[in-house]
């Protein structure tokens, strides 16, 4: 069996001058980045969330089986719901659910059952992973596929000025039921985008980044 095969586009020859600008000014971009709680509910254009959704669409995946859905929410009448339904799933996280190990580790970042940004933030994307096709045929490195997605997404929305929360209210069932999804596919994130509110602030605790040593060895 013969595969057609096409020439490569879209790379062109980068000094290494070049290289280790760009790589120096995305970095600095992302470090910008923090994962936000306190919303604005100043509207965003659609077609913004649409580009984002088409560039999170470009990334790497199994067998180019592309087993993603992403369900973009702004209307408030559903956004509702997902908030009513994620705050009693919360409740019983917090009341009980979450191990104290688990409540330890969250301590520091001063979170709590209460979830107004999922109707504060003007756009809601729920992240679906497709376990299988839609003629049932098995589906390969779903999570890492939708995982690389999803990180692709938050960068584009960062990069257009956008705030970002990756919300995981545990179990998510409710959002399969509330977007109209199969059970084919397994809600991974609910990742809330908007405009920071004025009077943000952020957890301390998130600006402690592990020094380079301490995430990698490079081996030459
Ligand atoms: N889903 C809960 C708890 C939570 C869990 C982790 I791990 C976090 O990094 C943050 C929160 C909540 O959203 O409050």
């Amino acid at each position: 069996m013969s595969e057609e095969q096409v020439p490569l586009t879209g790379y062109r020859s980068v000094s290494d001058e070049e290289m280790a600008a760009v790589s120096k000014d995305m970095l600095a971009m992302l470090r910008k980045r923090r994962t936000v709680r306190d919303f604005s509910d100043k509207p965003v254009p659609r077609d913004v969330i649409e580009t984002a959704i088409k560039a999170a669409a470009t990334a790497p995946n199994g067998a180019n089986q592309q087993p993603w859905h992403f369900a973009a929410i702004s209307n408030s009448h559903m956004k509702r719901r997902i908030c009513e339904a994620a705050e009693e799933e919360e409740r019983a996280f917090y009341g009980g659910r979450a191990s104290d190990e688990w409540l330890d580790a969250l301590a520091p970042l001063g979170t709590d059952a209460s979830k107004p940004f999922l109707e504060t933030a003007p756009w809601l994307i729920a992240i679906f992973a497709q376990k299988k096709g839609p003629n049932g045929e098995k589906h390969y490195y779903v999570t890492e596929s939708v995982g690389i997605a999803i990180g692709m997404l938050i960068a584009t929305l960062h990069a257009a000025g956008l705030a970002t929360l990756t919300h995981t209210p545990a179990p998510m069932n409710f959002l399969r039921e509330i977007c109209g999804r199969p059970t084919s596919e397994k809600p991974l994130v609910l990742l809330v985008v908007g405009h920071p509110a004025e009077d943000a602030t952020v957890p301390a605790h998130a600006l402690e980044k592990k020094t380079f040593d301490e995430i990698a060895k490079v081996w030459v």
